[in-house]
């Protein structure tokens, strides 16, 4: 597959004519209109109203003769869509007059409003939003709610015809993926904050589309370096593009706190103040916090909170040493070791820590999840490590929330809907795959092909290889439903790529390590392991590449896929900008 934009306006071959729009009047309504016209005009009148109508007619029929087709194959979406089945008759230009119509209700109509965001910049057309019981596009945009399509939580259907745009799904969640496909389907342009002049036009056909895993994430690590509320929300902004729908903020670690809690406040007034190589670190306030929570729930993104326990946990010591095995205050660390450091699971005090940062935690976090790490705790070992664990699941429970955590967890008991992150280099794993028989189901994210901290090649300026070199392929080339021996793919929830940041300081690090590799991992969550193809992958991948410049987002220009070198259009700025799409 191939997205190179098609060469200059070029007769379309006459087996791909497009046939006379059918919303030009046909012979019979032009009768009809005549015979209610007669009533008024004479003869004369009339004969030339029906001479002009025939020739506006006949010039759009060969101007649409004429016209380019799409730029864009119907095809060419990452993820992958489960079902394409393109209509070169049917492609369509979004005119200056398109209005968004979406089904009367408060959660489609939001949408629509993302969209007409999204869309305005760039047209520069007004884009009106309005709503209707049953939305029909009537030569613009319709987003119809619709319980009796049968697509499951995210899934929806997109129709592009001469008549315009249709998303149709069961939920707010499946428009809003509509959405992202309808934003990748037209030209790169669209990603231009400033009006360009462009035909927006969109391919033809029909594409019926819904996840292969429920849970498609990625980790942003904010406790080694600490990154500002904005950064965070351009990071939901790039999940959301790809359809992922978890954020897991890696919120505490020996570095650094990064959220309040306000039971035991020198966590961030103490233990907030670090991060790796000596900067200032930083934290959360609990509106903060919200403010990313809600930002991201408004892209159907929901945040997995991260409280790392009981090793990662130096910042918590230094701020209250009544924590630490010795009782003494270990001085802040700035650098890059682990496993030195947890807390005291011999002491009750320990276990109070824990259920008031979980229970605020829990309190301001609308998701079912709260993730309580439990990796590489090297000093707590045996049944002190499961029997703290087992506690702590508890507690996790007991506030009404499901636990996640690294798959060092798996040797301690189950809990009802338990959850491992696993992120090991070798998929023999029989300690998980036992964990998995007792009924826990896991996150996928082996150390090898989803860290997003490994570099790329010898020569990425930042990054890790402990697991190796990731290069784009090797991110996709596997397949988080087999890749744990002896777990079946019903176990697997999903897939995550965690960026860890000891060496990421900046947004523009950040992308440079998510870009081009988060849209591979979203693939493997999402795509229907059927349409698995690196070719067909970097193929479409290509054609981001000017989505990205145009929006004045980092990548990196990975040697193996086949970047577009026309950018988007002649003269672009590039201003970094967070996706306003809701307040
Ligand atoms: C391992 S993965 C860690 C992190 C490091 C990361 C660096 C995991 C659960 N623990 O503490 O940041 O490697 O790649």
């Amino acid at each position: 597959m191939s997205t190179t934009p098609s060469p200059g306006p070029t007769a379309v071959p006459a087996t791909n004519a497009v046939p006379l729009p059918t919303r030009e009047p046909d012979a019979a309504t032009l009768a009809r209109a005549d015979a209610a016209t007669l009533a008024q005009a004479d003869a004369a009148t009339l004969a030339q109203a029906d001479a002009a109508t025939l020739a506006q007619a006949a010039e759009r029929a060969a101007g649409d003769l004429l016209a380019p087709p799409a730029r864009h194959r119907l095809a060419d979406v990452v993820p992958a869509p489960q079902q394409v089945q393109p209509d070169p008759t049917g492609d369509w230009v979004l005119p200056a007059e398109a209005v968004i119509v979406a089904t009367a209700d408060p959660a489609a109509l939001a949408v629509a409003e993302q969209l007409a965001h999204l869309l305005r910049p760039a047209t520069g057309y007004p884009l009106p939003v309005t709503d209707a019981t049953t939305p029909e596009p009537a030569g613009g945009i319709a987003l119809v709610l619709d319980d009796t399509v049968d697509l499951g939580a995210e899934g929806y259907r997109l129709d592009i015809t001469t008549d315009g745009v249709r998303v149709t799904a069961s939920t707010a969640a499946g428009l809003f993926y509509g959405v992202q496909t309808l934003r990748q389907l037209l030209p790169a342009a669209i990603e231009s904050r400033d009006p360009v002049t462009e035909r927006w036009a969109l391919p033809g056909g029909t594409i019926t589309d819904a996840p292969r895993f429920p849970y498609r994430g990625a980790m942003l690590d904010v406790a080694r370096h600490f990154f500002a509320v904005e950064d965070v929300l351009r990071v939901v902004d790039h999940l959301a593009r790809y359809k992922l729908n978890h954020l897991h903020l890696h919120l505490t670690d020996d570095q650094g706190w990064r959220i309040a809690v306000d039971s035991w406040p020198k966590l961030t007034t103490l233990g907030g103040t670090t991060e790796v190589g000596g900067g200032p670190g930083g934290h959360y306030t609990k509106a903060d916090y919200t403010r990313i929570v809600t930002y991201a729930a408004d892209r159907h993104i929901t945040v997995v909170p991260e409280i790392d326990l009981p090793g990662h946990t130096n910042a918590a010591l230094v701020a209250y040493p009544e924590l630490a095995p010795d009782k003494i205050a270990p001085p802040p660390y700035t650098g890059t070791e682990v496993g030195f450091s947890y807390v005291d699971p011999a002491d009750e005090r320990t276990y109070d820590f824990v259920a008031d940062v979980l229970g605020e935690l829990a309190a301001l976090t609308p998701g079912p999840w709260l993730h309580v790490g439990g990796d590489e705790a090297f000093k707590v070992k045996g049944e002190v490590y499961t029997g703290f664990v087992e506690r702590v699941q508890r507690i996790v429970a007991g506030l009404g929330k499901t636990v996640v955590g690294w798959h060092q967890l798996a040797p301690a008991a189950h809990l009802d809907g338990r959850v491992l992150q696993w992120w090991g280099t070798n998929g023999e794993d029989p300690t998980t795959a036992e964990a998995v028989r007792r009924g826990a189901l896991l996150i996928i994210s082996p150390g090898n092909h989803a860290y997003l901290d490994m570099k790329y090649a010898p020569d990425t300026p930042i990054g890790h290889d402990w697991a190796g070199l990731i290069d784009v392929r090797k991110a996709y080339d596997w397949d988080p439903g087999t890749h744990v021996a002896d777990v079946p793919t019903e176990a697997v929830l999903g897939v995550e790529a965690p960026l860890w940041t000891e060496s990421v300081t900046s947004l523009a690090d950040i992308e440079l390590l998510l870009l081009p590799r988060l849209p591979a991992i979203a693939e493997l969550g999402w795509s229907p392991r059927a349409t698995h193809d690196w070719n067909g992958f970097r193929d479409r991948l290509a054609g981001h590449g000017p989505r990205w410049e145009t929006a004045g987002i980092t990548f990196h220009r990975a040697p193996e896929i086949p970047w577009s070198t026309t950018p988007a259009i002649p003269t672009q700025r590039n201003v970094p900008q967070t996706d306003t799409t809701k307040p």
